[in-house]
């Protein structure tokens, strides 16, 4: 190893000029590393910077996750972000927003660092969605921090890339490495993020950066490697003078590293620059002048033109790329977490998941609301058509409740002919009309039994805790929506009453 690697090394490490991240993004990256997170402990650090949580809130409401429902409070966000995504993409933030600001030292333009640095990511992101990659957060981090050590070298030795010309070219920069360090930054660059304790995979993809065949694109990490790499290969052509455009390596890399046709890059490069203005407003930075997007179009319109020569053979069109919700339970075997009759959740489960989720919406002060639905005159059907019949309508229930919620949502049965629907990040008005909702279906539902149709109605109570009107703890939100079951039984059943902070009130009912 060079001596003067290894002096640029110590200097990194003792953070001289360059700050080791900030302990935000450390407690982050302990985060993203741990197999068991929960949604309270992500919430926990980044509502510890409220504009952080904002910048997710952003994000999950961006065009870059088309959702129909807006995300209101940062539980909501983290859903559609996904636990891993959220991390992911926090850090990323939170990395950007330190090292943003250094000023301008000798030979690199920072400006221009962090426009390519940017619009790598955001294009890296692209091709990892056109090929449903799994994580296209990782792969956004990735590129993002793929030149990290560029910045590292010019804060630590500000003379490294002084005599480089003021145009230089990505590739010369990495020969001038080479020449200097025996390594490039892209090298060294992994070197410096799996001191910070980043994750392995995104290291290795950051190591991968400018020599993708030698990365496997089965697993995750080589195919992040290779759109790292053919993200910067397309920014390089977006940042490029018109005159200097050449695509023809790029449509090469694309077929080679990926698998990806010519149509295929142009629609990912037409997405680029679609989604320049959102990127933009997240990083609050301008990465591309005006002007420069006008020429920007053209040359996604000229690749559209070849695309449509080429489209006339093949047919390729980006797909959605399937961000799944990551439901992490603790390592129980799903049937003990379930009801033997109906499959629902059991009381077991609705208890520990009540209080985390109670837990998270305290510390990141979004709303948590409790149904409690009992089935009117259960004892009826018992008696008139025997216990067995009893329970196929206990079963035919908990399907047309399950039917009602979203996946995001907890559906329990409680005991006997009592349900419970935990709905996180939803404030009283939505829950009412989802308790409306839920009536409405309990009451159009036909239950079959022996031959002829049988329909039962329920009793709901709703119960909401927010930060202006707070519960001491979760049990008193759940009693709250049972004791407002009580008051909707004798106020006549099939119908609402919602908890409010003088107690039971009637809700509106249809
Ligand atoms: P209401 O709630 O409208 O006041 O009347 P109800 O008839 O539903 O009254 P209550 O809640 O007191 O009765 C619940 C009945 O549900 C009692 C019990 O026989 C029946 N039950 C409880 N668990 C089961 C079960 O697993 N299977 C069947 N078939 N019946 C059950
Ligand atoms: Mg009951
Ligand atoms: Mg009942």
């Amino acid at each position: 190893m060079s001596e003067m690697l290894d002096h640029l090394k110590s200097k990194l490490k003792a953070s001289v000029n360059f700050p080791s991240p900030p302990a935000i993004a450390q407690q982050i990256i302990a985060l993203a590393g741990d197999p068991h997170i929960d949604i309270s402990q992500v919430a926990a650090a980044i509502s510890r910077d409220p504009g952080l949580a904002a910048k997710l809130l952003r994000v999950a409401n961006s065009a870059l996750y088309s959702r129909q429902r807006k995300s209101t409070n940062l539980r909501q966000a983290l859903i559609v972000l996904g636990l891993h995504g959220a991390t992911t993409l926090a850090l990323g933030f939170s990395l950007v927003g330190t090292y943003k600001d250094l000023k301008k030292s000798n030979g690199v333009d920072y400006e221009h660092y962090w426009r390519r640095a940017i619009l790598s990511a955001s294009a890296a992101r692209c091709f990892g969605a056109l090929q449903n990659a799994s994580a296209v957060e990782d792969i956004f981090l990735a590129a993002l921090l793929q030149d990290i050590a560029i910045l590292g070298v010019d804060r630590a030795a500000p003379d490294f890339y002084r005599e480089l010309p003021r145009k230089t070219s990505h590739r010369e920069f990495s020969a001038h490495e080479s020449a200097q360090l025996g390594i490039d930054h892209a090298e060294l660059g992994a070197w410096l993020l799996e001191y910070w304790k980043l994750p392995k995979p995104l290291c290795r993809a950051v190591a991968w950066s400018h020599a993708p065949p030698a990365a496997d694109r089965s697993t995750p990490m080589g195919m992040a490697a290779c759109c790292v790499a053919l993200g910067s290969e397309c920014v390089e052509i977006l940042l490029a003078p018109a005159a200097a455009t050449d695509f023809s390596a790029l449509a090469e890399h694309a077929s080679e590293w990926l698998g990806i046709d010519a149509p295929a890059v142009a629609e990912v490069m037409g997405k680029i620059v679609a989604e320049i203005p959102e990127i933009e407003r997240l990083f609050d930075t301008k990465l591309l002048q005006p002007a420069a997007a006008s020429v920007i179009l053209d040359q996604a319109r000229d690749l559209l033109i070849l695309r449509n020569l080429q489209a006339l053979g093949q047919v390729s069109s980006l797909r959605e790329t399937n961000l799944k919700l990551e439901a992490r339970t603790a390592a129980l075997p799903d049937a003990q977490l379930r009801d033997g009759l109906t499959g629902l959740y059991n009381r077991g489960y609705l208890d520990l998941m009540l209080r985390r989720e109670f837990q998270a919406a305290t510390t990141g002060n979004w709303p948590l609301s409790v149904v409690f639905v009992d089935l009117d005159r259960f004892k009826g059907i018992n008696e008139t058509y025997g216990h067995e019949a009893g329970d196929s309508v206990l079963v035919t229930t908990a399907k047309s409740i399950a039917s009602v919620a979203r996946d995001t949502d907890c559906v329990a049965r409680y005991g006997g002919e009592e349900f419970v629907i935990v709905l996180p990040g939803v404030a009283s008005p939505g829950a009412q009309i989802f308790c409306q909702r839920l009536i409405a279906r309990l009451r159009s539902t036909l239950h079959p039994i022996r031959g002829t149709m049988v329909t039962v109605t329920a009793s709901v109570g709703l119960a909401t805790h927010t930060p202006k009107t707070p519960f001491q703890r979760a049990s008193h939100l759940i009693n709250a929506a049972a004791r407002s079951v009580y008051v909707a039984k004798k106020s006549g059943r099939d119908r609402l009453v919602r908890h409010d902070s003088g107690g039971p009130v009637s809700a509106a009912n249809p």
